[in-house]
């Protein structure tokens, strides 16, 4: 099979795009696909400040890799979750990467921030899954750190299998509030948070593996602990069955919604009416959720001091 683009020998097929490339074509075609997206979603541009949160994973170090590439101006942000082995290997990948480049990159440690409560201890005392909290911790540290950083943007490396899970999950329980708020690109609605854009929303997870790969880049390989049996795992492996058979599926399924859906369920965003009591971030009640959050896993942890 040929490149497409120099008819060189191919390297890299696509099924989903019905083409193939040589390496160099491939990352050449990553890239503009990611400018593409960006220009497109009207995301950032080349002079505003983007933060980009890194896990160590090869989907946010090729979003960092592509934006630094096309000139746009970055930092990283890495965000220990605490979770052993794990958090460990994501961070020596991040620095390792950010090092090798001479780019500068943000290290945020949970037990190190100021209520010092990593993921684990977080779904010990809630009793609930670890996901449920490292969400709400995420949003929190990245939205903190984006503001006290002066960004005007906060990058994430969502790619394509991730929104078509996500949108196959809103779909199926018809979560209405989600589906209004599933889009690449997230206007602010408080003073104090920033943009949040997902510049890889079009680009399958095979597409940024085959790019980290093809780049060089040395990423954590592992999953995180947490992630087996989590719901959005069996979406994106009904999703990848239908793609095998109907390639093209994932993409054409979200972007068929962003066009034609997205508008019907997107009214007017909820807006936070205050800034919270404790931490001064935007609140829609006197605390925000993180600091509820953490409210309640002090109360359980003293009560379980207590009965010890
Ligand atoms: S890091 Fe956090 Fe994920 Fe691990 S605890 Fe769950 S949400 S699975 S992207
Ligand atoms: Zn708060």
């Amino acid at each position: 099979m040929k490149c497409k683009r120099c008819a060189a020998k191919a390297t890299v097929q696509l099924r989903s795009h019905n083409t193939a490339f040589c390496k160099e074509c491939f990352v050449f075609f990553f890239q503009r696909n990611v400018e593409r997206s960006i220009e497109r979603e009207r995301m950032f541009t080349r002079e505003e400040p983007v933060l980009v949160a890194v896990s160590g994973g090869k989907d946010s170090l090729a979003l960092w890799d592509t934006l630094v590439t096309l000139g746009y101006r970055t930092e990283g942000l890495y965000l220990g979750l605490g979770i052993g082995a794990y958090s460990a290997a994501s961070q020596r990948k991040a620095e390792a990467y950010a090092a090798a480049r001479d780019l500068p990159l943000r290290i945020m440690r949970l037990e190190e921030e100021g209520d010092g409560l990593a993921i684990p201890e977080a779904a010990f005392f809630t009793r609930r899954q670890p996901c449920a909290a490292c969400g709400t911790f995420k949003r929190h540290h990245f939205d903190r750190a984006a503001l006290d950083g002066g960004f005007a943007v906060l990058a994430t490396g969502h790619n394509l299998d991730d929104e078509a899970a996500r949108l196959l999950g809103n779909v199926l329980h018809w979560q209405l509030p989600y589906l209004a708020k599933q889009h690449p690109v997230l206007t602010p609605t408080h003073p104090k948070f920033v943009r949040k854009v997902r510049p890889l929303y079009r680009t399958s997870e095979y597409e940024s593996a085959t790019y980290a790969f093809l780049r060089g880049i040395d990423y954590v390989v592992e999953e995180c602990p947490n992630s087996h049996g989590a719901t959005q795992l069996v979406y994106k492996d009904l999703l990848n069955r239908l793609e095998e058979t109907m390639p093209g599926s994932k993409l054409a399924f979200v972007s068929d919604f962003l066009r034609h859906a997205h508008p019907l369920f997107a009214g007017a965003p909820d807006s936070p009416a205050g800034e919270c009591a404790r931490c001064g971030m935007p609140a829609f009640a006197e605390l925000c959720g993180y600091c509820r959050l953490v409210a309640e896993i002090e109360r359980r942890r003293s009560q379980a001091v207590a009965h010890s």
